[in-house]
């Protein structure tokens, strides 16, 4: 499926707001972040009229008034700030459930899901503009491209009032002329290095042959390129996207038969798989945890190549990480797996890595279809254990409400 990610980033954001609260303040150079009085302290943010005299964001507010005057200052009422990007939270989320907020003025909205229903890109973003204009009287600017990065930096380069629209494809076009210090994670420094190579703008990075490159920066060299290309895939995070999925037994008596703890690890497998799938998840990262007698707690992990949600694969990784824990001659107390590295399913609706996974996947999708109207013991593979054999069972999701 085509994601479409839509960043949304309002303009000169205190500003407006107290432009809002007072009108006479509209059409005014109006700097956030103190009283003229105010030797101290910096500017939080200007309106357009005074970025025009070359006021900006963290300059100190001694500067600002020598650059502008006649200038309006004003300290910050943050309350009032919170309240206004609430509503506009609140418009977001009435277009799509997968809202991102990323700063008190910025959001990430995936909207490969609301296309239909509004008609495509150009009226998503009409929509929202309209209606936090109807709303809040805030002006603010939108990109939608099929990455949050390609997105963030649109933004930027569309305000104030803008909205632009960058079709699958055409990312790395997009990105080719921009100056190399719009792309995030290339900062003063990694600009300073790549200049001796001639790279200035973002597609100079990009052209930049990858062992020329490696040679400088190492194996992050390419994420660098990628980025450079306009590649992106992390997803957009709800404040209600699991971080990890994870289940573990506590045995009644210390197991030593790795028999019956292969068993247990299948069934574990399939219910944590089960769960990820539930969420429309998939995983990258795959840890089995094993307590032995004594309490001491070993974890051993393994990252795929391509994520999935498929009980197979995840299975599978578990059979190569068990002769690690068996090595290990103490009997087991307790055992689990964890899956992390977590991002929402691509795959669902894409062909990937052949005809067996698809296949796999079909299967899956049908047998959650029955465990949903039976629970969850209905089907098992022949592998795994039923739940009543064990003593206890935990289970996690963990949920992550900090920033991104
Ligand atoms: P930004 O979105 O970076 O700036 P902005 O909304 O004022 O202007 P633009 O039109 O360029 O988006 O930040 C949002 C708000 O966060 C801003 O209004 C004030 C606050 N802020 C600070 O307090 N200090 C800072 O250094 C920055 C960058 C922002
Ligand atoms: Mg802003």
């Amino acid at each position: 499926m085509n994601r479409r990610i839509l960043h949304i980033d309002m303009d000169a954001f205190f500003a407006s707001v107290e432009q809002v609260l007072d009108p006479s303040l509209r059409g005014k150079p109006l700097i956030i972040g103190g009283e003229k009085t105010d030797l101290r302290g910096v500017v939080s943010t200007a309106s357009y009229e005074a970025r025009k005299f070359g006021v900006h964001s963290a300059m100190p507010l001694a500067t600002a008034k020598r650059l502008c005057p006649h200038g309006i200052f004003m300290r910050g009422n943050h309350a009032r700030y919170r309240k206004a990007s609430l509503k506009v939270r609140a418009i977001l989320e009435s277009v799509s459930p997968i809202v991102e907020p990323a700063s008190i003025d910025e959001a990430y909205v995936d909207v490969s899901g609301s296309q239909r229903l509004f008609g495509g890109d150009d009226a998503i973003a009409a929509h929202i503009k309209k209606r936090i204009r109807e709303e809040t009287s805030l002006p603010c600017t939108i990109a939608i491209s099929p990455n949050k990065l390609v997105s963030k930096i649109a933004t930027d380069q569309v305000k104030p009032d803008g909205y632009i629209c960058i079709a699958e494809g055409e990312e790395a076009a997009y990105l080719r002329p921009l100056p190399l210090s719009k792309l995030p994670g290339a900062g003063p420094r990694t600009r300073e290095v790549l200049g001796r190579y001639g790279v200035q703008t973002i597609g100079d990075l990009a052209a930049l042959p990858i062992g020329t490159l490696e040679n400088v920066f190492g194996p992050s060299a390419h994420g660098l390129q990628r980025r450079a290309r306009g590649e992106s895939s992390s997803p957009v995070e709800t404040d209600s996207t699991p971080k990890s999925i994870s289940r573990e037994t506590t045995f009644e008596q210390d197991l030593g038969d790795w028999d019956k703890l292969e068993r247990v690890l299948v069934y574990l497998a399939e219910r944590t798989a089960y769960t990820l799938r539930e969420h429309g998840m998939e995983t990258k990262c795959v840890t089995l945890k094993v307590r032995y007698t004594g309490f001491d707690t070993k974890t051993f992990a393994h990252t795929l190549d391509e994520s999935t949600s498929v009980d197979s694969e995840i299975i599978g990784v578990l059979h190569q990480l068990l002769p690690k824990a068996r090595a290990r001659r103490d009997k087991v107390r307790l055992i689990g797996v964890a899956l992390t590295s977590l991002s929402r399913n691509q795959h669902q609706l894409r062909l990937f890595g052949g005809q067996q996974s698809e296949k796999w996947e079909k299967v899956l999708e049908s047998v959650d279809k029955v465990r949903g109207r039976h629970g969850f013991e209905t089907i098992r593979t022949a592998k795994s254990v039923p739940r009543s054999s064990m003593r206890s069972e935990r289970t996690h999701d963990e949920r992550d409400n900090g920033a991104p």
